[in-house]
């Protein structure tokens, strides 16, 4: 029973049709092309990418930018990991029941709407970083089947009428996530535990949406997005241990 519940809730490998009839349909289909397709370009010539965390196979770059003096570095981390599927990676991603226990930045987590099985809003506030203000963010959540053997999670800020900005401690940031994953194995053989290896691509941009002191906003970020990815990753290989390999 406890196989047939997780493997029922897995990412499914076509789209819902629930969220084609959305409204938000036309926004998240374009926005989850356009960050997938992005995901798996190579930082390598890229211009401006500088690398500022390197630990085994993971590496991230950061792109130093600031707009009205407020830090929007975009992120980009690239990492390898063995013996899980990209399917199983962004299940534990997208999947809210598992999130308090790999997210440490998170304080509280409200489903604000569920869209489909692939489709989800979501209300978050966060852990408040001294000096400034206390941040929230409202984004849908959307898990997809891109080419072969690869799966993908963009989440990316909206509005709600019932949950409006800036209203009580918090001030609202805007993000635009993508974690993007794609598993391969030996050719001509099965995949299994001991042969399947997914490389993940995970790319970030945050708007703070007001004022925070950028010293103090790299420094946390520096810390945080290395410490986000390798629990992160050891947390979905740790689920997985003993279960039946989900493709
Ligand atoms: O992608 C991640 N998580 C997803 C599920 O929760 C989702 C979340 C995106 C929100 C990312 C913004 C996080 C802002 C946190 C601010 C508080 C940090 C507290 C630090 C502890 C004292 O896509 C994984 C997200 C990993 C986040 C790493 C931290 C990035 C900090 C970026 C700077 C934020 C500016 C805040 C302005 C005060």
């Amino acid at each position: 029973a406890e196989r047939t519940r997780d493997q029922v809730e897995l990412p499914p490998p076509a789209l819902d049709n629930r969220l084609t009839v959305h409204s938000l349909w036309p926004e998240i289909n374009r926005i989850s092309s356009e960050q997938i397709q992005a995901a798996f370009e190579e930082v390598g010539g890229g211009i401006g990418w500088q690398l500022f965390a390197e630990e085994g196979d993971m590496r991230m770059y950061r792109r130093e930018m600031e707009v009205d003096g407020m830090v929007m570095d975009p992120l980009k981390a690239m990492h390898k990991v063995r013996g899980v599927s990209a399917r199983e990676m962004c299940h534990y991603f997208f999947n809210p029941r598992y999130r308090y226990e790999w997210e440490t930045t998170l304080e509280t987590m409200t489903i604000v709407e569920e869209i489909s099985s692939d489709a989800l809003v979501f209300h978050q506030t966060f852990k408040r970083i001294w000096p400034a203000s206390q941040r929230d963010a409202l984004f849908w959540s959307h898990v997809r089947a891109s080419d072969d053997n690869t799966y993908a999670v963009t989440n990316h800020s909206t509005s709600n009428t019932d949950y409006p900005p800036n209203t009580g401690a918090c001030i609202r940031l805007f993000v635009t996530v993508c974690l993007a994953c794609r598993s391969s194995w030996p050719a001509g053989a099965a995949p299994t535990r001991d042969n399947i290896t997914t490389s993940i691509a995970y790319c970030s941009t945050v708007n703070p949406g007001g004022w925070a002191p950028a010293g103090v906003l790299r420094a946390v970020y520096k810390r945080e997005y290395p410490k986000f990815l390798k629990r992160f990753t050891g947390y979905v290989v740790d689920q997985c241990r003993g279960k039946p390999l989900a493709i």
